[in-house]
């Protein structure tokens, strides 16, 4: 398997989850900084011009939520639980992560992070404050639904831990507004225990 990846929010789910279950993936550093992403060999991957990007076998397949559900077939592991009524319950977290949750945190992370970095100059203001607004309405659900779970599923770690936490690493940086939230902070702290979710762009082992 091979896995097209940049250092940054949504290809870092697919690389923890490729560490965190051992698998024999090759990452494959495409370099969004040099506009690797949009060089027509890798259009062909993925029209939509995105990182990250999964090769296994004949398939070809993008977006983060689908490669991290995939691997854990892959890897026969229950990060994509079997158990349909868990399905259910992984698949609408990873809806709110889209919409209500990443969705914010991630224009966090580009306008304080990742805009400097690049040089494209100063934060927008008036989109950092409509963000912090919507994160701070999302965390505190997530906060609530924590404050009794070790993780979103409950006792079971799920790949929509993977994707709610994607930019929870770049918490400072990105300037994210989850200060004073406690059972967010425990959640992240446990799964900072884990080593492919803390250092997901190191070699997976095996
Ligand atoms: N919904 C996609 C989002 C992918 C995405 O936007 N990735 C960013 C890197 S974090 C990217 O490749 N950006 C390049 C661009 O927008 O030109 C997923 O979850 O895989």
């Amino acid at each position: 398997m091979k896995l097209y990846y940049d250092e940054t929010i949504n290809p870092r789910k697919a690389c923890a989850v490729a560490r965190h279950l051992a698998l024999p993936v090759e990452l494959v550093h495409v370099r969004l900084a040099r506009g690797e992403h949009k060089a027509p060999g890798f259009l062909a991957l993925n029209p939509n011009g995105r990182l990250p990007v999964l090769q296994d076998g004949a398939l070809t397949l993008w977006e983060a939520n689908a490669i991290m559900c995939h691997l854990s077939l892959a890897a026969g592991a229950e990060l994509w639980p079997r158990d349909p009524q868990a399905q259910v319950e992984v698949t609408r977290w990873l809806s709110w992560d889209a919409f209500h949750f990443t969705r914010h945190t991630g224009t966090l992370y580009f306008e304080n992070l990742i805009k400097p970095l690049i040089g494209l100059g100063a934060a927008d203001a008036a989109v950092v404050h409509e963000a912090e607004q919507q994160v701070r309405t999302s965390a505190a659900v997530l906060e609530q639904h924590l404050a009794s779970r070790r993780f979103l599923l409950g006792d079971a770690l799920s790949v929509a831990d993977f994707a709610v936490s994607a930019a929870l690493p770049y918490a400072e940086g990105a300037r994210l507004p989850l200060q004073g939230l406690p059972a967010i902070a425990r959640w992240h702290a446990r799964l900072n225990e884990l080593p492919g979710w803390r250092e997901p762009f190191g070699p997976p082992a095996g």
